[in-house]
């Protein structure tokens, strides 16, 4: 079925004290059979071009952005969102690890499917929760079709010998020693590590550090990431446009792998609770700029160096590949979008709500 114009007007709309603020996901897809005809191509410059090393020739390249079917919302309600929830400790001086790579079809926004090359089952992979002083024993059992590996960003270990490939159809088991606390980036660092990244193949694990955190009552992790589609993602799953990779010009960009999930399923906490994000920039290429509006960080700490924090932070960039903790302690009821304030990201689908208290009201109208 081909898409007709199709337009798609999401209203984010809080309500505070002082007036109205609103965010306006406008996810228009153009009409497809409007498109007009690719223009010539000039086969003597494009070889020119080649000879010379300049990529643009490929330019423009087709965005996907914003392109979902028209019962949108209700496939927006009916997914299950990626659970942000930390996860409970375990105990004993070793946390195994056991994660299985799949090819799997996966949505990334309403109704638009990719084929994701997934840690487990889908991305980003299962959340990683040890306390510093454990020793993560992990096991990579590669169930796809060409090698895969494993980096964790916690580890400090020689990369040749634990980060090495690991063949279809083989497991591979290293060990580390978590002694730096903090929320770090994992992936898979075969080559192209763009490709693999791209196609999903990251997630986060929280090193909880010796010396406890101030105490908090809600924590979230959050990994923000972007998606380069070949297609729509519509009728057939889309798969990796590299060009666009390369180029660093995506058609969503989530966190937790979904566009907007937690706009449409808030994560929660009472009025005076303190909560704390545990945010990782997956990437591949891009940063994420945290911030929640309608309030201000009680403690952030950049760059997820836990022996200081920042008070009264309004927005901390979180580099691709890095990661950054967060505390908010809200006590006045309300909807509190958290985003990339970068608001490209927040236009192609990072961003959600925090939902503080039992307030009235939807966040969609
Ligand atoms: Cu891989």
């Amino acid at each position: 079925m081909v898409l007709k114009g199709f337009f798609v007007l999401m209203l984010v709309a809080v309500v505070t004290a002082g007036g109205a603020f609103m965010i306006s996901l406008d996810t228009m897809a153009a009409s497809r059979s409007d498109d007009p005809a690719p223009a010539a191509v000039d086969e003597k410059a494009v070889q020119q071009a080649q000879a010379h090393g300049d990529h643009n020739t490929a330019l423009p390249l087709e965005s996907f952005a914003g392109q979902v079917p028209a019962n949108s919302a209700e496939l927006a309600k009916a997914q299950k969102p990626y659970d942000a929830t930390l996860p409970p400790l375990q105990s004993g001086d070793v946390v195994k690890v056991h994660m299985v790579m799949k090819h799997k079809v996966v949505e990334i926004a309403p109704g638009v499917k990719y084929n994701v090359w997934a840690f487990d089952e889908g991305a980003p992979g299962p959340i990683v929760h040890v306390r510093q002083g454990q020793t993560v024993e992990f096991t990579l059992t590669n169930g796809g079709t060409i090698p895969h590996s494993m980096d964790f960003h916690a580890a400090r270990i020689a990369p040749n010998v634990a980060f090495r490939d690991v063949a279809p159809g083989e497991s591979f088991t290293f060990r580390f020693k978590a002694n730096d606390p903090g929320v770090f980036m994992y992936h898979c660092g075969t080559k192209p590590v763009l490709a693999h990244i791209a196609n999903g193949m990251y997630g986060a694990i929280v090193v909880q550090p010796a010396k406890p955190l101030p105490t908090a009552d809600k924590e979230y992790v959050l990994v923000a990431s972007e998606w380069y589609l070949n297609g729509d993602g519509l009728q057939q799953p889309a798969s990796l446009d590299m060009a666009k990779a390369r180029a660093m010009m995506p058609d969503w960009t989530t966190f937790n792998g979904y566009a907007n999930q937690y706009v449409t399923h808030p994560l929660t906490a009472e009025p005076g609770e303190t909560v704390r994000f545990w945010v990782v920039a997956a990437g591949p290429t891009l940063d994420t700029n945290f911030h929640i509006v309608g309030t201000i960080f009680d403690r952030a700490w950049p760059n997820q160096d836990l022996t200081r924090f920042q008070s009264g932070v309004q927005t901390v960039a979180v580099p691709a590949g890095g990661g950054a903790v967060f505390d908010v302690k809200i006590d006045e009821p309300g909807l509190y979008p958290f985003v990339s304030h970068a608001f490209a990201h927040v236009d192609l689908g990072q961003v959600g709500v925090l939902k503080v208290g039992n307030v009235p009201g939807t966040m969609s109208h």
